[in-house]
């Protein structure tokens, strides 16, 4: 077996090495054995990792230099601030981003980086934490807060992308986003969106995605999304098209989310699965979600492709219009409430509260049934709820499951 070298570690005076180094890409990281077994209990865990901070008085002064310097492993750690037209590529894999002390501003200022945004991913397995970013900007229109090249993990956690052309764009093995902000984002030519995701798995999770300009809120190419207790609107200003779009198809987990339409939306649809092609396993399952529309003239709250299946249960459709159009869908246990005048017992609606009260209805209050598995064996029952703002919690147990979104703890 391949022994590391103890004593050997590469030369970035620059880097605060709070440990020695090891060069992974020449050991491998397969250095277990007796003299390094001494090593692994004296160090952190990842050996090969260092720590970078970035910040006034610190070793790196801008993001896009510790971006360069960054090796498999390492964390960077950015001061809370601005960081004016500071953009960058991250290319090393294993490494993990973080805001310290509050979030670390990216604003784009006119810069852009290679034609695509803010930060470029190309490693593997990138985490970006506490970041925020706005202004991208490019000439093609779609520069985004992210794009997303890594043909890894990418995870991103308490981030705020607002008024880029594109919040995030791009693939990934595995796209998580949890905890994170979406405002804003959208070039105004119906081509970008807050989130614009493919890929084999997108996961978004406890996230605040609204007010997409002109483009959609949640659109994705990926295989499977796993979309679980986010809240998804436009509100009173915001444009957006699709609050979600799904334009390929691919297996489709819609659970325990809020999703309002507004008044200004750009077209009458609230979720649209498969728009565009049946390119990916048309499978969708939409329970337990609390579905609004505040667009008077009516709409269209599920549009499904033809040929397209969907498990419809336990949702709240509220508002006028169609609650769904086109596919197979077999339904059962929603509550339709066609007006806006609170029959439903909403805690507030007009503040985007949609719990229910004990006021709410017996075909509210634990009138779900319970969710079952899907055919993947994927469990369909709601686990978390959405709280305000991008935060989450596990749903309460309250006899059977309540309709929609969110239980009512006592009656
Ligand atoms: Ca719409
Ligand atoms: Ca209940």
């Amino acid at each position: 077996m391949k022994q590391a070298h103890p004593g050997y570690s590469i030369h970035r005076p620059e880097v605060d090495i709070q440990v020695l180094r090891y060069p992974v890409s020449r050991v491998g990281r397969f250095w277990a054995g007796v003299a390094a077994a001494a090593w692994l209990a004296a160090i952190a865990p990842d050996a090969s990792a260092v720590t970078i901070h970035v910040g006034p008085g610190k070793s790196y002064k801008t993001v896009r230099e510790a971006a360069e310097a960054a090796l498999p492993g390492d964390m960077v750690l950015i001061d809370a601030g601005i960081y004016s037209a500071d953009v960058a590529t991250w290319k090393a894999d294993n490494v993990t981003v973080r805001g310290v002390g509050g979030r670390a501003h990216l604003r784009a200022d006119g810069a852009q980086e290679g034609g695509k945004g803010i930060w470029v991913v190309r490693g593997r397995n990138f985490t970006a934490e506490n970041i925020e970013f706005s202004g991208a900007s490019v000439p093609d229109k779609n520069g985004a807060g992210i794009r997303s090249e890594t043909e890894g993990t990418l995870i991103l956690r308490d981030c705020y992308f607002h008024d880029n052309e594109e919040g995030i764009l791009g693939g990934a093995d595995s796209m998580v986003i949890v905890n994170c902000v979406f405002d804003r984002n959208g070039a105004g030519d119906g081509r970008t969106h807050n989130i614009y995701a493919s890929g084999r798995s997108f996961t978004l999770k406890n996230s605040f995605v609204h007010r997409a300009v002109v483009g959609h809120n949640v659109k994705s190419r990926a295989k499977n999304n796993y979309i679980l207790c986010n809240r998804i609107t436009d509100e009173t200003d915001g444009t957006a098209s699709y609050e979600i779009d799904v334009p390929d198809c691919g297996r489709t987990y819609i659970i325990g989310n809020v999703i309002e339409q507004g008044p200004k939306s750009e077209n009458n649809t609230i979720i649209s699965y498969g728009a565009e092609s049946a390119t990916n396993a048309a499978d969708l399952y939409v329970v337990n979600n609390t579905i609004v529309n505040n667009k008077e003239s009516g709409g269209i709250f599920l549009q499904l492709r033809e040929g397209a299946k969907a498990r419809v249960r336990n949702n709240i459709f509220y508002g006028p219009g169609t609650t769904w159009a086109g596919g197979t869908v077999t339904a059962d246990h929603n509550y339709v409430e066609a007006t806006t005048t609170n029959g439903a017992g909403f805690r507030g609606a007009a503040a985007y509260d949609f719990h229910p009260t004990s006021a709410s209805p017996a075909s509210i209050l634990d009138a779900g049934a319970p969710p079952g598995a899907a055919l993947t064996g994927f469990d369909l029952t709601p686990k978390c709820e959405y709280v305000d703002e991008a935060r989450g919690h596990p749903r309460p147990e309250s006899g059977p499951l309540d309709i929609g979104a969110f239980e009512l703890q006592s009656k």
